[in-house]
């Protein structure tokens, strides 16, 4: 493509709005759009459930949200990279730790990528990943309790955006450099200037295990590779088990205006990388040490604390010294999606700018390794020859090709960002079939188990950038959405529109046979370790030790034991460590002290959560629960007496007028 019509192309893109009042992309009545029986495809009665989970990523809220398929009824947000005031998270002692980072406290990231863990490549229900892509960062979120329970910091990267897909038997999860950039995770701050590109950036990816049994993560190998952009990625399947795909742009290595200079070549490139192989150069020892700083955040299920280890090392390993770990292949043009089928042959690359999608052929790819088939090499890395691994082309698909999955009968299903709208093609024809337009600008798009060997079907759901007037509107800020389209035919029917929190980008569907039946209910309080749990309300106390005042706190309904606190000064840091005693489902308790410049906590059955305050006034303050959870839910609050420093008002506490001194235990 030229330049002239790459421009065009651009325009476009920019002025989507007018290209879509003008275009004939929008039918003129929407509601033609949608059938008779859209309604009662997605009417899921009171009472009854959804057929599957949809687990979004929120974009840049940093959280994660969790819809029921096809209802689109939205079920929970889980908070992961971001501090969220419902429940505490990032706000309460336990959970600070999650989001510490080589950079400190950071309570805010942009999450694009869900990766639900496979057995055999097949759903488990087990795990979901999700990838912070500002400060490089995986989280895992467990199934059982929709919570995040750990998150590791990735070094030697800047950007995590290819990330966290996952190999077939969730042995690794991935995570590559957007943004190249000069290492300087060994604390060498290398200063050097950014039109030095070229000279000075790197890129990286890096392979992340998780054991099998309990899903921890710890970085296993990192590969140290050309400055380029990694975009995207997918884990190869059956006969490319072994192997990992990632689309690279900005191949010119550009340092400004990449709109223009990252664009400028006819092909950018799939990287085909053997992670088996890297394996056993690791196990050998031919790795290089790399002296780093990263944050691995656990959150512990019994203690109900998160904590933070900051690690100093990963192993690297350079491919211009150990032979036979990655490929490029000519992809055509700046590539975005990479995805590999259910039968691990096929690999498609989206090049936005392309006026085709290549799909490649893992057979081939094979034999041209074989037969040393190259186009000469990029930095040192072997360029197999297009012609030599291409399986085919889908020509003149739409405009902005992003994304591909795949519906177990051999169609894949992409979206085009410019000509909005789904394009159904044959994986093995490469003939287009069907097309739907999308109400706007579909980024990703997810059939339930689409990435999997074995798709359930059904259902393609759109995630879209812009909504414009598809809803009522809230003024400039506008929700982003979802679409919900059947597939169950041989043409693709739309039937409902969603709005989303966040801007979603990747989301993983599964039926809700794998999760639901493992959800927990509450946890159970004789396993509670927490250090300051009050297991009964015998066990509720205060206690000071210097400027701090503990404060072992029960919750049942409808009281707090103790409920009043005397004998806290001004400079004292008050720490509420609120037990919820309840065995039962479905009954949290809130707590919130007034004056509190942080957060409430929410506090599940059978956990601990701690709530610091420094008061900042002599007086006497209200506490209470904020989860409306008896019929004297409102009678549900306490008072805590805040004296001047100095004063000596001894430490009590009491629940019923019966005041303890400081530090008795009943
Ligand atoms: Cu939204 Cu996967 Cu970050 Cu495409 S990426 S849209
Ligand atoms: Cu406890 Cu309301």
């Amino acid at each position: 493509m030229n330049n002239r019509h790459l421009s065009i192309l651009i325009a476009a893109a920019l002025a989507l709005p007018a290209l879509l009042t003008t275009s004939g992309c929008k039918p003129k009545s929407i509601g033609a759009a949608v059938e008779g029986d859209a309604a009662q495809k997605v009417y899921v009665a009171p009472g009854k459930y959804d057929e599957f989970y949809n687990i979004v990523s929120g974009g840049f809220n940093g959280q994660v949200s969790v819809y029921g398929i096809p209802s689109g009824r939205l079920l929970r947000i889980i908070p992961v990279f971001s501090q969220f005031s419902e429940n505490g998270w990032g706000y309460s002692e336990e959970t600070k730790p999650m989001l510490n980072t080589s950079h400190g406290f950071v309570p805010w990231d942009d999450s694009h990528h869900i990766a639900l863990s496979t057995t055999n490549g097949e759903h488990d229900g087990r795990w979901a990943f999700v990838n912070g892509n500002n400060t490089p960062r995986i989280a895992r979120i467990d199934l059982k309790t929709f919570r995040t329970v750990e998150i590791i910091e990735i070094p030697n990267s800047s950007g995590n955006h290819s990330s966290p897909f996952l190999t077939e038997n969730t042995e690794y999860a991935v995570a590559g450099t957007r943004f190249s950039y000069p290492m300087d995770d060994d604390n060498s701050n290398p200063d050097v200037a950014i039109n030095t590109y070229k000279q000075n950036f790197k890129g990286t990816v890096s392979f992340v295990g998780i054991n099998p049994e309990t899903g921890r993560m710890g970085i296993s190998f990192q590969v140290l590779l050309p400055g380029v952009n990694f975009d995207l990625s997918r884990g190869g399947r059956g006969p490319s088990h072994d192997w990992f795909f990632f689309s690279c742009y900005n191949t010119e290595q550009a340092n400004t205006l990449l709109e223009v200079n990252a664009s400028q070549k006819d092909k950018d490139f799939i990287m085909a990388l053997n992670w088996k192989k890297c394996e056993e150069y690791v196990k050998a020892g031919k790795g290089k040490k790399s002296k780093v700083r990263y944050a691995h955040n656990v959150f512990d299920e019994k203690t109900h604390t998160g904590t933070s280890t900051i690690e100093a090392e990963t192993i690297v390993l350079d491919p211009k010294e150990l032979k036979d770990i990655v490929y490029f292949m000519p992809c055509p043009k700046s590539p975005h999606g990479c995805d590999v089928d259910p039968s691990g042959e096929f690999i498609c690359g989206s090049g936005k700018l392309a006026a085709v999608i290549p799909v490649f052929s893992f057979s081939k790819i094979q034999k041209a390794i074989a037969d040393q088939n190259f186009d000469g090499d990029y930095d040192g890395i072997p360029v197999l020859k297009y012609d030599a691994v291409l399986h085919g082309e889908v020509k003149k698909p739409g405009l902005g090709p992003l994304h591909t999955e795949f519906d177990g009968k051999g169609f894949a299903y992409t979206s085009f960002f410019v000509s909005s709208e789904i394009v159904k093609w044959n994986i093995q024809t490469l003939e287009v079939v069907d097309r739907v337009p999308t109400y706007y600008s579909i980024g990703h798009l997810s059939i339930p188990g689409g990435p999997t060997r074995k798709p359930h079907g059904k259902y393609v759901i759109a995630y879209n950038k812009i909504t414009k007037d598809r809803y009522l509107p809230t003024g400039p800020e506008l929700t982003q959405s979802a679409q919900l389209y059947d597939i169950s035919g041989d043409k693709m029917k739309l039937l409902l529109d969603f709005p989303t929190t966040g801007e979603p980008h990747y989301a993983e569907a599964i039926p809700a046979g794998l999760i639901q039946p493992n959800s927990v209910r509450f946890f159970k309080i004789e396993e509670n370790q927490h250090p300051y749990a009050a297991k009964g309300e015998k066990e509720a106390k205060a206690f000071r030790e210097g400027n701090k005042v503990h404060v072992n706190m029960t919750s049942i309904r409808s009281h707090f034991n103790p409920d009043n606190i005397e004998g806290v000064k001004m400079g004292d840091e008050v720490y509420f460590h609120v037990t919820n005693l309840e065995q039962d489902w479905d009954v949290p308790h809130g707590f919130a002290v007034k004056g509190a410049n942080n957060a409430e906590i929410l506090i599940m059955p059978g956990e601990t959560c701690t709530l610091k305050w420094v008061p900042d006034r002599v007086g006497v303050f209200p506490i209470y629960c904020t989860d409306f959870c008896s019929a004297l839910h409102q009678e549900m609050q306490g008072y805590v007496r805040v004296s001047p420093r100095g004063s000596n008002v001894p430490l009590t506490f009491s629940t019923g007028n019966k005041a303890e001194p400081t530090g008795a235990v009943k």
